[in-house]
């Protein structure tokens, strides 16, 4: 069918691979091994983009190898020439941000106004922090060395800056990786292989296998692998942390959530009801620490959810590469299935549902509208069970200690965020609720240079600024660690 608009640029890349792609192994493009392949699509449209290779336990082998021949050198030049690689990447990755941008929102759905102003730059940031790092590590991290290959794991709600965040600090502490992305979203890893080429990184330090979760098996067990991230559902973290167990493999595991957004009565409301469309809204909900179990003071919940459904009416469902859309498509059509189940399950377990009356969404395509559900029981399955869509499950509190109570009351602990005039009670709250990160009066922040992670079933490790360098250096002595809350 005739391209959506604005996605030419993309499409010629595409067609200038035919739109069949390999692994990026030792520098090069390889066919898989054993040929096999499997399809790509448009969450806009349902349609096919392009045949990526489905990885196979010989395609971890090679590039398993590459990354291990490659490793000694990688370190051995020095950050000096490291970060200049890095710098080049980063440089690469800001001359082609529209490209990357037009790239991610075909291939996964969400808004080209979120690829283009936050996903993108973001990344291009992350190299360039993590290129500093490179430089500075031997003044900055005395005694710290590489740990050798990483194998790393990715999901598909922010395919290239979570690649970004695996790759930098790996390959800026001399460590060389082999990365998988998702099977939903490969094409802007594939587009990254090539900015590496072009920006000099030497053959073997950056490799990607692309695949599914067999193919993310395979590299697990792989036994010249001494570190795994993996970022993605909380039970393949559990499965990795079986198989990980007893093989001195050093492991970070980022997991899911279902982070709590709490509102007190002398919040500005206006203010919170903005942050609540970022909160849970961006990249259609499908984010790890999204603001999605909302927690209201019992004496302004009413005037608050009428402010919640007012603002939902204005919210644009439809193309993500019309740059006025506010949500774009649901990256698969069985993770559009699971929100709508759990919607459904909500429901009949006694919640009252708001849609927005206005809202259409597109008749092709994966698209779920904008849901708020109220009067929900804290032990129902919808306040409890990661949604993972654009559904805000909403609940109300008395006190302080209780809203606590209500935040701290799932297997999660990534994020929060808390709205108040108060500072004292702000703070009390950063403290009392259990949770990596814990915004105040804002929310969805990020930046290379803070830690990033949660507790609980929400994982361990941290990723970013130099809590996240520890995840990819022997000899973590010289550097702060985190004091985690007692749990
Ligand atoms: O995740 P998976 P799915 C949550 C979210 C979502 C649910 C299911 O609730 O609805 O998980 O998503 C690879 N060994 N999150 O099924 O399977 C897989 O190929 C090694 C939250 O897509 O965990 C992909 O690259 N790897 C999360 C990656 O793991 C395996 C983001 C993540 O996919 C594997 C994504 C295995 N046995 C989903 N099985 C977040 N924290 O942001 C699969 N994979």
């Amino acid at each position: 069918g005739p391209a959506p608009e604005g996605a030419e640029v993309a499409v010629e890349w595409l067609e200038s691979h035919g739109r069949q792609f390999g692994h990026f192994i030792g520098g090069e493009f390889v066919a898989p091994v054993e040929g096999a392949r499997f399809e790509t699509h448009n969450p806009a449209n349902g349609k096919v983009l392009a045949q990526i290779a489905q990885g196979s336990k010989a395609d971890i082998d090679l590039a398993v190898a590459a990354a291990k021949t490659a490793q000694a050198g990688w370190w051995q030049i020095g950050g000096y020439e490291r970060a200049k690689a890095m710098y080049a990447i980063a440089r690469l990755v800001q001359k082609h941000a529209r490209l990357f941008a037009v790239l991610e929102s075909l291939d996964n759905g969400k808004p080209i106004r979120e690829t283009r102003d936050l996903d993108i730059p973001l990344v291009a940031r992350h190299f360039y922090h993590h290129a500093g790092w490179a430089e500075a590590m031997a003044d900055e991290l005395p005694g710290a060395e590489p740990i050798g290959v990483c194998g790393q794991i990715i999901p598909w709600n922010f395919p290239l800056l979570m690649l970004a965040w695996k790759i930098a600090p790996a390959i800026a502490m001399g460590n060389t990786v082999v990365l998988k992305p998702a099977e939903f979203t490969s094409l802007t890893a594939l587009l990254f292989a090539e900015i590496c080429r072009r920006a000099g990184v030497p053959a073997g330090v950056v490799n990607i296998v692309t695949g599914d979760g067999e193919t993310g098996r395979h590299l697990v067990e792989h036994p010249d692998i001494q570190k795994i991230a993996f970022t993605g559902s909380t039970e393949v973290g559990r499965i990795i942390r079986r198989t990980t167990a007893g093989t001195g493999k050093k492991l970070s595991l980022e997991l899911g959530g279902k982070s709590p957004y709490i509102v007190f009565e002398d919040a500005d409301l206006d203010g919170a009801v903005e942050g609540l469309v970022d909160a849970i809204w961006f990249n259609q909900g499908q984010v790890c620490c999204a603001g999605s179990r909302l927690l209201v003071q019992e004496s302004v919940a009413e005037r608050f959810y009428a402010k919640v459904r007012a603002r939902m009416e204005n919210l644009r469902v439809g193309d993500p590469l019309d740059k006025s859309v506010d949500i774009g498509a649901i990256v698969a059509q069985v993770q559009l299935d699971r929100i709508g189940e759990l919607v459904r399950i909500g429901v009949e377990e006694g919640a009252d549902m708001f849609q927005p009356v206005g809202c259409s969404c597109p008749e092709e395509g994966w698209f779920f509208p904008p849901t708020l559900l109220t009067n929900v029981s804290p032990a129902a399955t919808v306040a409890q069970v990661e949604i993972f869509g654009p559904v805000l499950v909403a609940m109300t509190f008395r006190t302080p200690k209780e809203a606590a109570e209500l935040a701290n009351n799932t297997p999660y602990g990534l994020a929060a965020s808390v709205w108040t005039e108060s500072v004292s009670l702000a703070l009390e709250m950063a403290s009392r609720v259990k949770a990596g990160t814990v915004w105040v009066n804002s929310t969805n922040f990020f930046d290379a240079a803070s830690g990033f992670g949660g507790y609980r079933e929400s994982g361990f490790g941290r990723e970013g600024g130099r809590e996240g360098l520890a995840e990819y250096v022997r000899r973590t002595g010289m550097l702060p660690v985190a004091k985690p809350h007692d749990q």
